[in-house]
């Protein structure tokens, strides 16, 4: 696998029910312990959005995929959230969520475990209502594209989040680089950039879909943040255990980061 294309059309493949059961569901998703990689993500965004610092009326999450945890802390501090991907698939998914139809992934113990870790008393059920309302969109992006939302026309939004998207549909460290770039023009200067991501990953599985992922090192993320133009303000790492490496792909480290643009 070697082209944008190549990796566009293995894209085609992603099934997201297995890629749910293989992430997002035991023995990655035990809430009974915070050393499990599901409750370390939660806990990167909440103490992130706690600060009160990353605030604002629009934030935008770049390949969202089938899932909406990455939004669950961020959701008390914007007027609305804007969610994209590029597969159809996984938007229908996300408006399946959005209307609560009862086919779709349950995320209710991500949405408890995110009330009790913020410690504010909130009602999951409230955040999940929440989270449903400020949700406006999701739109098509690709962000290999100059425009990645083209032809949707937007302001640069207050912040952006992405959660293992950039390494996941990149083929080499240029195209890595030149999407950071490209994702970088939707955010406005002074904006706030929360990523998450694999470190040292050359694979996926999605259900039949076997994906390349860009094994990137903290330094090379660093860097190309900087490159950017970014100033970064934290960045933290997280070592996959061997319990928890079951053969759904060959991360060995997770990285969060939070970044300003300058
Ligand atoms: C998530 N954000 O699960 N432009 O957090 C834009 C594109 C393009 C393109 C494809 C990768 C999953 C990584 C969501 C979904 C992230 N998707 C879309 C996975 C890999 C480590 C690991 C993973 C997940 C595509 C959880 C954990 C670990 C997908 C999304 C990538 N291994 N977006 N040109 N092409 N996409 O449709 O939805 O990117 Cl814990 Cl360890």
């Amino acid at each position: 696998m070697c082209s944008i294309a190549a990796l566009k059309e293995n894209y085609q493949k992603f099934n997201p029910k297995a890629y749910l059961k293989n992430n997002y569901m035991p023995p990655r998703a035990d809430f009974s312990t915070e050393d499990c990689v599901v409750p370390w993500k939660l806990r990167c965004l909440a103490e992130a959005f706690e600060t009160g610092n990353i605030q604002g009326r629009t934030l935008m999450d770049i390949g969202s995929g089938p899932t909406i945890y990455q939004l669950l802390s961020a959701c008390d501090y914007f007027d609305e959230i804007v969610m994209t991907d590029f597969l159809e698939i996984n938007r229908e998914e996300i408006h399946k969520w959005l209307q609560n139809d009862p086919d779709i992934f349950d995320w209710s113990p991500y949405i408890k475990h995110t009330c009790k870790i913020e410690g504010k008393g909130e009602l999951w059920t409230e955040k999940l209502r929440k989270l449903r309302e400020k949700v406006r969109c999701i739109y098509p992006i690709d962000i290999h594209q100059r425009r990645p939302l083209h032809p949707v026309i937007m302001k640069p939004v207050d912040a952006l989040v992405s959660t293992f998207c950039l390494e996941a549909v990149s083929p080499d460290k240029e195209s890595f680089d030149k999407a950071l770039e490209n994702i970088t023009t939707l955010l406005k200067p002074k904006g706030y950039f929360l990523m998450i991501g694999a470190l040292h990953e050359t694979y996926y599985m999605a259900g039949e879909a076997r994906i390349p992922v860009l094994a990137v090192n903290e330094q090379e993320v660093k860097e190309s943040l900087i490159s950017c133009g970014y100033k970064i303000c934290i960045f933290k790492t997280y070592t996959m255990p061997t319990s928890l490496k079951i053969g759904v792909d060959d991360v060995q480290e997770i990285f969060f980061v939070q970044a300003q643009k300058m």
